[in-house]
């Protein structure tokens, strides 16, 4: 008979070659991985295709909307601004030290993904929800979130509505192709109210019809609503009802299967987030070129190859971001913040260390 001396032997007999086996199978895995990240290997057939073309073109060519102030907007000269227009120069500078480099492709709400999956736009940052389908099933990689937003409503203010709950039997406008239209099917529905959707391809149709009175209500992102509302004849005649009825989490996506990519797009986000909480700023990160302090000599390229492993060709590549461009709080202040006409508080997008969401992971 076994006692249990002898099972514990016979189980430390066999366990030692399968621990060995694990131990260096999970070597092979992990030195693998790290080649795959430093080295350029990666998966799929178009790691690295995209970075070669921007740098052999000499720009990044940016999908955004086709006018919506505030996030990506171009004046009467065909200058653009906003918070996307922004995130494309960023990453500009992250390859080419030079926040110019952009070319933008205004793209309706319908064709914008596929304008991204046939390779028309290298970047979609274009007030664009993240949702499941999106990104698993359309062949799309979203980085990270530059603008966390939820759908709500507008309204006369003579329509006598104090709340969205007393839409009933109404008209509601909003943009075909967006998540705006599921989530005002699901909410009226949910509610038992009667509803009918004038839905428009282009944006501009939209504001026109609904500031022309053909429809009760119009409907789309909370900050879509507060920039829209500049464009009515008279913006104070309007009201945004208290409600939030989804989630809107708003970034920057683009094709799956360039990883490197994938990767230069988030870590440009990630900087813009982790310069404010470092408080570097384009006015002062010039004095911290030489800074003692590690995460700021990371930030700033004085050590370690963040650039190198990116495939970029500078290690400052941070640097230049915050130096061209700034970081997220300037360019929130100055795209929708509340001394702009759209005037959005922080809210949940302050740093989590000011009550807010926005969270960089570590750059190390
Ligand atoms: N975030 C929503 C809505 C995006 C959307 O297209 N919104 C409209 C209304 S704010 C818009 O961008 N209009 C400006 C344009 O089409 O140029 C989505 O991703 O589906």
């Amino acid at each position: 008979m076994m006692n249990l001396g002898s099972i514990g032997k016979r189980l430390r007999v066999l366990c030692l070659p399968i621990l060995f086996a694990f131990g260096v199978l999970g070597l092979t895995i992990s030195s693998a991985s790290a080649l795959g990240g430093f080295g350029g290997g990666g998966s799929g057939g178009d790691y690295g295709k995209t970075l070669k073309e921007v740098k052999s073109k000499g720009y990044v060519q940016c999908g955004v909307s086709q006018g919506l102030p505030g996030f990506s907007n171009p004046d009467d000269a065909g200058n653009w601004s906003g918070i996307d227009v922004e995130f494309c120069r960023s990453v500009a500078a992250a390859i080419f030290g030079d926040a110019d480099k952009v070319q933008y492709s205004p793209l309706s709400a319908k064709v914008r993904f596929e304008s991204l999956r046939s390779g028309e736009v290298d970047l979609l940052a274009r007030n664009t929800t993240w949702t499941f389908d999106r990104d698993v099933a359309l062949g799309l990689e979203f980085v990270g979130v530059n603008y966390y937003d939820g759908q709500g409503f507008m309204v006369r203010r003579n329509l006598g509505v104090d709340s969205s709950f007393e839409l009933n039997n109404v008209s509601v406008c909003t943009n075909t192709g967006t998540t705006t239209e599921l989530n005002a099917a699901d909410f009226f529905r949910a509610n038992k109210l009667k509803y009918k959707i004038v839905a428009f391809e282009k944006a501009d149709e939209v504001v026109a019809a609904y500031d022309a009175g053909r429809c009760d209500v119009y409907t789309t992102d909370r900050s879509g609503l507060a920039a829209q509302r500049t464009k009515l004849s008279n913006p104070r005649e309007h009201k945004v009802l208290p409600e939030i009825i989804s989630k809107e989490p708003l970034g920057p996506v683009v094709r799956q299967g360039d990883e490197q990519w994938a990767d230069i797009v988030r870590w440009t986000l990630n900087a813009l987030i982790a310069a404010e909480e470092l408080e570097l700023t384009s006015g002062n990160i010039a004095s911290h070129k030489n800074s003692e302090n590690p995460k700021i000599r990371r930030f700033v390229g004085a050590e370690g190859e963040f650039g190198t492993a990116l495939g970029l060709d500078d290690n400052a590549w941070a640097y230049n971001i915050i130096s061209k461009v700034g970081n997220y709080a300037e360019i929130y202040e100055r795209t929708v913040g509340p001394k702009t006409p759209l005037g959005l508080a922080r809210g949940a997008n302050a740093l989590w260390t000011k009550g807010g969401i926005l969270y960089a992971p570590p750059l190390r």
